[in-house]
C-alpha cells in the first residue's frame, strides 16, 4: 500500500512533478496555521487505522488520502483516482480526482466518543484564481454515507505548487462533527470541475 504511487510512473506523465524530489516533509503555512489553531494538541501520524485503540484521544490524527484511500467512482480521461506526486503535498503524494465525477474514501478510526474538527487538504485553485475550488462546489464530502458540508480555509493556502501545471492547496474543514469511538469513513467527490486533489485529512479533538 505505502509508496504504492512509486509504481506509478504512467500517472507522473499526466501530472509532471518538476521539484526536487528530496522526499522532505514540506511543512507549509498551512501546516502551522492548523497547528496553532488547535492550541499545541500532539500530532499523531496513523501507522494504520487499526492501531486506533492505542491512540491519546487528545491527539490530531493526521491521515494521508494516499495511504488510506479506496475508489468509489472512476471515470472519464483525465486519468485514474490513484497517486500521484506534488511537490508541495504532505508526504509529497495525493490521491488525484482528475475527472468530474471521480470519488474517493479514506477511512479512519476514531479512539473516543467526542466531537471532533475534520479538515481536508485538498488542492484550493490553480494560478489564476489560488481559492476556485473552494468555491462553486467543486468537491462535495460524506461523513460514513451522510453528505456534510466542508468550508474552504484562506488563510490555509499553501504557497504555490508549481508541480504539473501549477496549483495551490488547501484546507477545507468541518468545524465539529459528534463522532463516535471506531472505524468511520470520509468521501471526496469532484462535482463541479475536474483535475481534483486530495492530500491530507486531520482529524482533530475539539474538546467540546
Ligand atoms: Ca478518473
Ligand atoms: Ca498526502
Amino acid at each position: 500500500m505505502i509508496n504504492k504511487y512509486l509504481l506509478k510512473p504512467a500517472l507522473l506523465s499526466s501530472f509532471i512533478f518538476a521539484g526536487c524530489y528530496t522526499g522532505m516533509f514540506n511543512l507549509s503555512a498551512n501546516d502551522n496555521a492548523t497547528t496553532s489553531s488547535t492550541k499545541k494538541i500532539a500530532e499523531k501520524k496513523i501507522d494504520s487505522p487499526a492501531n486506533s485503540n492505542s491512540q491519546n484521544s487528545k491527539e490530531k490524527l493526521i491521515i494521508e488520502a494516499e495511504d488510506y484511500f479506496k475508489t468509489i467512482t472512476d471515470v472519464g480521461e483525465n486519468g485514474k483516482v490513484d497517486v500521484d506526486s506534488a511537490e508541495l503535498a504532505s508526504e509529497n503524494a495525493f490521491v488525484a480526482l482528475y475527472d468530474l465525477g471521480d470519488c474517493a474514501q479514506i477511512k479512519f478510526n476514531i479512539p473516543q466518543n467526542g466531537n471532533y474538527k475534520i479538515a481536508v487538504r485538498v488542492r484550493s485553485g490553480s494560478k489564476s484564481d489560488k481559492k476556485s475550488y473552494f468555491e462553486n462546489n467543486v468537491y462535495s464530502f460524506k461523513i460514513d454515507g451522510k453528505t456534510v458540508s466542508l468550508v474552504g480555509v484562506e488563510k490555509t493556502i499553501s504557497k504555490f505548487d508549481s508541480s504539473g501545471g501549477g496549483f495551490f492547496w488547501g484546507e477545507m474543514i468541518l468545524p465539529t462533527i459528534e463522532l463516535s469511538k471506531g472505524k468511520h469513513n470520509i468521501e471526496i467527490k469532484i462535482i463541479n470541475n475536474d483535475w481534483g486533489a486530495v492530500d491530507v485529512l486531520y482529524v482533530t479533538p475539539t474538546g467540546k
